[in-house]
């Protein structure tokens, strides 16, 4: 696949050759660099940041790393190979060519899957906007801006398709992709999760920890599609999608481990009980200058909730269209036996009065739950490990995520109270307990002030440890940002 590097917007779809196209884009081009300076990464943008930047879609060279000023970044457009004769994968077109134009018929349904994709990701740059000021470190601060850019990308990603496929309505959504704003009571983001503050580097690990796992797992279903260039687009995104999730999964396991040490530099009497085991209360470890597992826990629940909002309804007509359409797919849609899913059915918990009752549901419209089941085995996998370096120091806390109904605002389970173990609560045992199982305003003004800037080379906050290695085999106190 050759690509093109040189022209204003790098690309290996051929842009050169569609003027209209290309034209289209370089118009749009400076609207986005209006929107990164007024609401992408606050201060630093004038810094050479120690940058990935893909120049090749082949494994062996897509990530180039070299300093770069963000605004100079290359924001490019780049599909992965196409598989010559690819047939659709599933739903009711299974084995039938797949489309490389949008079918008539179906260009509403997938003009709303690319505008919500795309939503997600300037509004996730947004969130993180104000993080540059209190990195904990050189190479934090690095990773927070490679992760920005990144998502970028992927909005360019999703608008060279709008723009690309969809006309003049492609172009309107495109616009609106830059005027919609995190948060913004008039007009926010178009997902729940998107809409969250993130206020502090907790918030920002949890988040590419959960949210961005959303991602990847909507972003497998849809490299699934039928219509070709969102398939190949998607599968592009995923390569960049791994780092985001490392970064999530990595920050909060190094959090974890110095509280850990922490805990362990002073024991609290009664702390240290049988077999060694450290337990009780770490609220001590605030004043040492540390983020409590307690604390900590209520963030998971808050962030992991949210984002399990990001699969839909358990029960939803919307997914059995994307899916009987061949529009969007399941998580490794090759590892199933039946594409079609016509007969199958799906085992679910629902809520019937004050009763939990199981209740079998026509498979094609549990494919969010489906999707969502994959996800929190992923994230268990994900809390197995913290757990693992709280047991190697000997600590006896062990971090959980919360049951799937707990704390939802989509679905069948939104507006009802649940538990952290699922077990439905009135509203006054809701309000009583809130506070114990999501971040109270007391956590947040605590981890905030543990937020302040680290940015010696080499030097790290005192809330979370190093990270075992540095970024494409340079050390940790490499400088990763110049001002
Ligand atoms: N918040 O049938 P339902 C990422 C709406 S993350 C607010 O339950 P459906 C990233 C829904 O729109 C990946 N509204 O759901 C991560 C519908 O509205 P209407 C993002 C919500 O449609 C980190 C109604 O509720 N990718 O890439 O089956 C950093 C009932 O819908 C929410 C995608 O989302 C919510 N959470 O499934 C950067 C993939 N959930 O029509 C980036 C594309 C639902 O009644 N999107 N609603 O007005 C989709 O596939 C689907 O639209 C969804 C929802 C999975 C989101
Ligand atoms: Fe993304
Ligand atoms: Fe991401």
């Amino acid at each position: 696949m050759d690509i093109d590097l040189d022209a204003r917007i790098p690309n290996n779809v051929h842009l050169s050759s569609d003027k209209r196209l290309q034209r289209a884009l370089e118009q749009w081009l400076p609207n986005y660099l209006g929107w990164w300076r007024e609401v992408g990464p606050s201060g630093w943008q004038a810094a050479d940041v120690y940058l990935r930047t893909a120049i090749s879609v082949e494994t062996d060279g897509w990530a180039h790393f070299g300093y770069v000023k963000m605004p100079d970044y290359r924001w490019g457009i780049f599909l992965t190979p196409p598989e010559p004769g690819r047939t659709i994968g599933f739903g009711d077109h299974l084995g039938e060519p797949a489309w490389q134009e949008v079918p008539g018929e179906l260009r509403n349904m997938l003009r709303r899957i690319i505008v919500t994709q795309a939503d997600t990701e300037p509004a996730s740059v947004e969130q993180q906007r104000m993080l540059g000021d209190t990195a904990p470190s050189l190479y934090d601060l690095r990773n927070l801006f490679q992760v920005n850019v990144e998502e970028g990308r992927h909005l360019w990603a999703m608008v060279y398709l709008l723009q690309s496929y969809f006309g003049k309505d492609g172009r309107e959504e495109a616009e609106g992709l830059l005027e919609r704003r995190s948060g913004d009571r008039d007009k926010p983001r178009i997902l729940g999760a998107f809409n969250q503050p993130i206020e502090s580097w907790l918030d920002f690990f949890l988040f590419t920890m959960f949210t961005d796992r959303d991602g990847k797992y909507q972003l497998c279903a849809l490299s699934e599609s039928g219509f070709d260039p969102l398939a190949r687009t998607c599968r592009f995104m995923l390569t960049e999608e791994a780092h985001h999730m490392f970064v999530g999964e990595t920050g909060v396991d190094r959090v974890v481990q110095r509280t850990c040490e922490l805990m362990k530099e002073a024991p609290v009497e009664g702390q240290a009980r049988q077999s060694g085991l450290l337990q009780g209360p770490t609220g001590d470890v605030r004043e040492r200058g540390g983020i409590p597992l307690e604390t900590l826990q209520r963030y998971v629940n808050h962030w992991f909730s949210w984002s399990e909002d990001l699969f839909g309804s358990e029960i939803s007509t919307n997914a059995s269209d994307f899916f009987s359409s061949g529009l969007k797919g399941r998580y490794k849609e090759a590892h199933y036996a039946d594409h079609r899913a016509l007969e199958g059915r799906y085992r679910m918990e629902v809520v019937e009065g004050d009763r939990i009752v199981d209740r079998e549901v026509p498979l094609r419209n549990a494919m969010n739950e489906a999707l969502r089941d994959g996800y929190i085995d992923d994230c268990q996998r994900a809390v197995d490990r913290w757990n693992r370096t709280l047991e190697r120091h000997g600590v006896a806390f062990r971090l959980r995520l919360p049951h799937r109904r707990f704390h939802r605002h989509q679905g069948i389970h939104a507006g009802r109270n649940f538990d952290p173990e699922g077990r439905p609560l009135d509203e006054a045992a809701w309000a009583a307990n809130r506070d114990r199982w999501l971040p109270s305003e007391a956590d947040r003004a605590s981890v905030q002030g543990l937020m302040a800037p680290c940015l010696e080379r080499g030097k790290i906050a005192g809330w979370i440890a190093p990270p075992a290695k540095g970024i494409n085999g340079q050390p940790f106190d490499f400088e990763y940002v110049r001002r």
